[in-house]
């Protein structure tokens, strides 16, 4: 018994690293010659009371080698290259690298909207991307027959069909207002969905930031200043700026605000369409219906809001001639990207 405890002690440190030493193993212990059919053989020698309890110790002694065996085999058999030599590890080798990511464009000119609204004193809100037709439509004076409404601009949600994939962030600012707390004064980053024919100038989902401030006394000045300022951060001062009146029905007024073109210096060029001025934004002073959609007291607030595609303004800043490549995840074109920031 003592010396079948020390054989299985003895089995149990064995290793093998390829076939050869295994097969020896084999040999050692299981081969015609090899230990257990020693052991076996002296079965003969052991007392007649004492066989029971000795072919009992004996088989279990088998079982234990043979699944030893198997345990070897199988740490040969799985991962490891037969050839001895490639198994062993270079611990010395260089590691694998872990390839760097970079931020996206967008991203990336997004948070530079934002920090520079963040020091105007703007805070950033957010809101869901599948809204209702009020918070979309209704409460921004959009009227029943206006364009955006249609299926062909708009998508909405089979399940209700007062749902739809907002198509601006000015939700998010209806939202806001209906808060009640004033004075406000947010920016509202986003995507946002229209359905639209997929081009080099367009796409059915895009990226958008709207701007909003309400307290008493916000005039037009204000606006401009604002935007005028935003401009500047955004693009350096080497370029001139103009206004000019346009139509949103959430903003009375409204204008659209240019930069002269930054690729030909407003010579013309295809970037700004031969014109040398490039559209960058539409804002106004906010709708008084609105603000009373929203119980807002329009006789004693005012307000202005803005809002511009982030696509648009990433294209012109870093001179991407295909909207496409923003949602293509082509690391040609993304790696472009890792130094800046
Ligand atoms: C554009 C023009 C604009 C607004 C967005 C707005 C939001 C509220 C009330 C009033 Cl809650 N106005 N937003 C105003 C004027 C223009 O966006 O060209 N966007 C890409």
């Amino acid at each position: 018994m003592a010396q079948i405890e020390k054989y299985r002690k003895e089995i149990a440190a064995e290793s093998v690293t390829n076939k050869d030493e295994l097969e020896a193993f084999r040999i050692k212990y299981l081969g015609t010659k090899g230990l257990l059919k020693t052991i076996m053989s002296e079965m003969r020698t052991v007392a007649p009371d004492k066989k029971k309890e000795a072919g009992q110790l004996l088989n279990e002694f088998k079982l234990f080698v043979e699944s030893q065996f198997e345990i070897l085999q199988e740490g040969l058999s799985g991962s490891k290259p037969e050839n001895n030599d490639i198994a062993q590890i270079d611990v010395t080798l260089p590691g694998t690298a872990l390839p760097l990511g970079s931020r996206h464009p967008i991203s990336i000119v997004q948070n530079k909207i934002i920090s520079i609204f963040h020091r105007l004193g703007f805070a950033v809100a957010e809101g869901p991307e599948i809204e209702d037709d009020w918070h979309n439509f209704t409460a921004l004076n959009l009227p029943e027959n206006h364009p955006a409404r249609d299926m062909q601009d708009t998508f909405y949600i089979n399940q209700n069909p007062d749902w739809l994939l907002r198509t601006h962030t000015s939700s998010v600012q209806i939202r806001e207002m209906e808060k009640g707390v004033l004075p406000l004064r947010i920016i509202c980053p986003g995507r946002v969905y229209r359905n639209e024919t997929i081009s080099a100038r367009a796409h059915c989902f895009f990226n958008q930031v709207e701007g909003l401030y309400i307290a008493e006394n916000v005039s037009f000045a204000d606006l401009k200043q604002t935007l005028y300022f935003f401009v500047q951060e955004m693009f350096g001062s080497d370029f001139k700026v103009r206004f000019r009146p346009s139509y949103f029905p959430f903003t009375e007024p409204s204008a659209e605000m240019d930069i002269s073109c930054l690729i030909c210096g407003g010579e013309g060029c295809n970037v700004c369409k031969k014109t040398g001025w490039v559209e960058i934004l539409g804002c106004g002073m906010v709708h008084p219906t609105v603000l009373e959609n929203c119980k807002i007291d329009s006789n004693k607030y005012t307000g202005f809001a803005f809002g511009m595609g982030i696509e648009r303004i990433t294209m012109l800043s870093y001179q991407v001639k295909d909207l496409r490549l923003f949602s293509e995840n082509d690391l040609r074109f993304l790696k472009q990207f890792t130094s800046a920031i």
